[in-house]
């Protein structure tokens, strides 16, 4: 056989394909053990950058070697999935406006793992992690080969930029490993660092998550601070600011090719003034229709609501006063607040006429 017959029937070649085949954008193969960057995490919580994710620091332990989250596995096979740079801006971050990238990138690691027992024709322990454990997963995307660091922390890859998600299938299997993406392609570039509305750049490759738009509207529980919430302008949901202003997704972003991924009817056109009333006069119900099977939830309905009231106080008009002012009467005491908040911002911007 020829050496390069052999290399294209390798089973890491043929793990690559199929990859390929179920729908993920990029792949590489990395052995597991002592993580490079786990001093970082731990000085970035040390420092109280990881805010109230408590998750975080309880599993630090872990994140040092990620032999630990699932004993027996020696090897990850590393992906990565676009989720459509080129769309529109909008109030909800891109990442979120279909369905949940946890359950569709598991299903498909699954798959991957099924298809890989089935080609080696014994059954291999193996899982999948889709930010669904303690492993520091841009650490292990780079050791991968799937990009570098950005200084906005985002993991960024030459051929399609950053906005794709991360996911690994953890198995106990030898395997030929990828290079590591050595390079750092930012240069001397800063956008991203000064395009941040919060200031939430400690400095390069260090992210406050407090002062981030991102964390205050999904993974906080309590009141957004108030001197940040002017910053967070029209967004409800995430924030893509840092990645938008990247060169490498204004040349390289991918359209969304993931039905998946798609932008939900509720969304779709809509502005940040429609989306926010829409979602602070939601009832239960309504609230389980609309988002079930989004990672939104997340963020609860309280959260959402939250966010809402802070995104109308910035857009909204005396025409929207009413409204507000309806939503206060059964809204829970962290919504009410918020949305005291918005009717007094609305009416500074709109002084009461005098009689
Ligand atoms: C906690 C968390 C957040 C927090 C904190 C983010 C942060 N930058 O720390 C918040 C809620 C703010 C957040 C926001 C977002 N997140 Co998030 N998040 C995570 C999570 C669960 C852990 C990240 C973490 O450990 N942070 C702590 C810091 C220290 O680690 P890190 O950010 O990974 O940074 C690494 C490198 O930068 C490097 N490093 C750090 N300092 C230094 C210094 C030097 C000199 C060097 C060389 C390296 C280096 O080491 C770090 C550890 O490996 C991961 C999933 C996972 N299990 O890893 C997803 C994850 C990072 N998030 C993801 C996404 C998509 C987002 C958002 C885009 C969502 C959105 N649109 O709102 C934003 C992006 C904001 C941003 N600029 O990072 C993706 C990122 C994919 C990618 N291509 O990079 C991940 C991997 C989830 C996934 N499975 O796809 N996230
Ligand atoms: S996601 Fe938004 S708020 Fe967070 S660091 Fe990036 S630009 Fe700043
Ligand atoms: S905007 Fe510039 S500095 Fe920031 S991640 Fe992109 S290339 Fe790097």
């Amino acid at each position: 056989m020829s050496t390069a017959l052999a290399e294209s029937t390798s089973i890491e070649s043929l793990i690559k394909a199929q990859a390929y085949s179920l729908g993920f954008d990029l792949v590489g193969i990395t052995a597991l053990g002592p993580m490079q960057t786990s001093p970082e995490f731990e000085a970035w919580v040390a420092r109280g950058c990881a805010g109230d994710m408590d998750y975080l620091p309880r599993s630090a332990e872990k994140r040092r070697d990620s032999r630990l989250p699932f004993p027996g596995a020696t090897h990850a096979i590393v992906v990565g999935m676009n989720y459509g740079g080129r769309e529109p801006s909008g109030p909800i971050a891109r990442y979120a406006r279909g369905d949940d990238y946890h359950d569709v990138m598991t299903a498909r690691l699954k798959e991957l793992h099924r298809w890989l027992e089935a080609e080696v024709g014994r059954s291999i322990s193996g899982k999948p992690y889709v930010d669904t454990g303690p492993i520091l997963e841009r650490e292990l995307a780079r050791r991968a080969g799937l990009g570098w660091f950005g200084k906005n922390t985002n993991l960024i890859n030459p051929r399609i930029g950053s906005f794709f998600f991360i996911g690994a299938l953890l198995v106990d299997l030898e395997l030929d490993v990828d290079p590591p993406f050595e390079s750092d392609r930012c240069g001397t570039c800063r956008r991203c660092l000064d395009a941040c509305p919060t200031n939430a750049f400690v400095e390069p490759l260090v992210l406050d998550a407090t002062r981030c738009i991102s964390y205050l509207t999904i993974e906080h529980k309590g009141a957004i601070p108030a001197a940040l919430r002017a910053n967070l302008g029209e967004l409800v949901y995430g924030c893509d600011i840092c990645q938008e202003v990247c060169p490498w997704n204004i040349s390289f972003a991918r359209e969304l090719s993931e039905e998946a991924f798609s932008t939900r009817r509720m969304f779709d056109g809509r502005s940040a003034r429609e989306i926010s009333l829409d979602l602070l006069g939601m009832d239960d119900e309504t609230y389980s229709a609309s988002f079930s099977g989004s990672p939104m939830k997340r963020a609860k309905r309280r959260g959402l609501s939250r966010n809402a009231a802070v995104v109308l106080g910035n857009v909204a008009d005396e025409s929207d006063a009413a409204a507000l002012e309806a939503c206060r009467t059964d809204a829970d005491p962290l919504t009410g607040e918020h949305i005291d908040w918005a009717l007094e911002r609305i009416s500074s911007r709109h002084p009461p006429l005098r009689q």
